[in-house]
């Protein structure tokens, strides 16, 4: 008996699939396919997929081409499988051409001409395009331009920014405006990074317009906003996405799975800091800077509540402010305590600190070095280091793609597909609120930089 085998991801199966499987089985009496998973291919850059491993396979299956269908989960996984399976042919379309001839020292290697004229990243395209709309202003907004390209589906088709600077839409001749309305017409959807004063006001403005919505944390400054505001989205059919990027970073995500596994046993503390010493821009209006709290809280309190929920028993806050008026903080410091665990949460655009993530637990605990918030890397370590586990899982882009990708999704399905539930959102504009209400809001006052009071 000739086995043969051949391997791929199969999102959107298509009769080039089938052509090829056909041709494979062909080559011998008997065809292995190997169909990619979910993780494997987003390592491998591979981040639009659309369907479930489970329905890719249904799909190889529903052929009647494969006789026995396996997973490959990991690099190199290829040679094992010759070998465990006994396996004389690999198989696989001329477009890999020379990618796997090191495999000809196991089994013979034959490339089969590929189908021209069809792809699933066509189909995924030939659905509607999502345009996009920009809207705000600063560096972040130049990286989500960029990264749209990655994202099938998806168009930049405009940016609005203060004094409609042009310079921001590079080469490709987009609309660049200060007109949010303008804008609005001409997308399906919006991303929103302007100042937080101004979300609300934007983000029920699109959805009245029947726009979908991204905005950066905090989404409001009031818990209520937020929930009238998804109901409004809720009502529509629209989504409204928080953007928080660190929830879409590989590393981040897998150890999140990794401590629900019970990796490190129960956690009992939670401890993020988050500082860039991003000197504020005396000439802009201090309400039109963003403050450590609106900055660096959302991304901060993220793991805290995703760990541990938002259920606290009692947050407390100390904050040192140089505007009372504007609320602006360099620094502050969250402590939240829930029944059976603690959390501190360090934020500053004023202070500079060691911006790492630590969990710790009843068995061990997880280090995630500076800046955690962008991070490819962590550690799970123990009382016997000989047991500790370094894990790399390499991130493009910031995480920006995977949180498009998760947004078109969205769009896409009519559900959300956010790795940010909707109570993580609305415990972010909670502790925002609390802060800005200022009642439990303790103070401390630099002694270089005294504190500008109330207006
Ligand atoms: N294919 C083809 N004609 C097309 C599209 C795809 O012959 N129009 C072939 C590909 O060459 C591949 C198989 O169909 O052999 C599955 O293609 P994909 O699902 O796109 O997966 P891919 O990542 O290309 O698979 O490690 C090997 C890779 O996983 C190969």
């Amino acid at each position: 008996m000739i086995k043969v085998i051949t391997y791929g991801t199969y999102d959107l199966l298509h009769h080039g699939h089938r052509r090829l499987l056909e041709r494979a089985r062909a080559l011998g009496d008997y065809l292995i396919v190997g169909v990619t998973a979910d993780g494997f291919d987003r390592a491998r850059g591979k981040l639009n997929v659309q369907q479930s491993l489970l329905e890719r396979i249904a799909a190889v299956r529903a052929t009647g081409l494969a006789d026995e269908i396996i997973v490959e989960e990991y690099e190199g996984q290829k040679i094992d499988d010759i070998r465990r399976y006994g396996v004389q042919i690999f198989t696989v379309g001329s477009d890999w051409m020379g990618k796997f001839d090191y495999l000809r020292e196991y089994c013979e290697v034959i490339y089969l001409p590929r189908t021209e004229g069809i792809s699933s990243s066509a189909l995924r395209t030939e659905r509607r395009m999502v345009r996009l709309g920009l809207v705000g202003e600063g560096r972040v907004l130049s990286k989500y331009k960029r990264e749209c390209a990655f994202v099938n589906g998806l168009q930049a088709a405009g940016i609005c920014t203060p004094g409609g600077q042009a310079e921001l839409s590079g080469e490709e001749d987009i609309l660049v405006t200060d007109r949010y309305e303008e804008l609005l017409e001409q997308v399906d959807a919006v991303y929103i990074v302007s100042h937080p004063s101004r979300h609300f006001q934007q983000v029920e403005a699109a959805l009245r317009r029947g726009r979908h919505v991204l905005c950066e944390s905090p989404v409001v400054l009031r818990e209520a906003e937020y929930r009238a505001l998804s109901r409004l989205a809720e009502e529509r059919g629209l989504v409204l996405m928080d953007a928080i990027k660190t929830a879409y970073a590989t590393a981040y995500y897998r150890l999140l799975l990794l401590l629900k596994s019970g990796c490190i046993g129960e956690i009992v503390s939670v401890d993020v800091t988050c500082t860039s010493l991003k000197v504020t821009p005396d000439h802009r209006p201090r309400g039109e800077v963003w403050n450590s709290i609106c900055a660096w809280g959302p991304v901060a309190m993220l793991p805290v509540f995703q760990l541990l929920s938002t259920d606290y028993l009692d947050c407390s806050m100390t904050s040192c402010l140089i505007d009372e008026a504007a609320r602006f903080d360099i620094y502050t410091k969250i402590d939240f305590l829930y029944p059976h665990a603690t959390a501190s949460v360090k934020v500053g655009k004023g202070i500079k600190s060691e911006g790492e993530l630590i969990i710790s637990g009843t068995k061990g605990y997880i280090y995630v070095p500076a800046p955690w918030w962008k991070t490819d890397y962590f550690e799970i370590r123990y009382e016997n280091p000989a047991e500790n586990r370094r894990c790399f899982y390499p991130l493009e882009g910031e995480g920006i793609r995977y949180e498009l990708v998760s947004f078109v999704r969205s769009i896409e399905r009519g559900a959300s597909d956010s790795y940010i539930d909707q109570a993580v959102t609305a415990g972010i504009t909670r502790v925002v609120e609390a802060f800005y209400s200022g009642e439990k809001l303790r103070r401390i006052c630099l002694k270089s930089v005294p504190c500008r009071q109330e207006a």
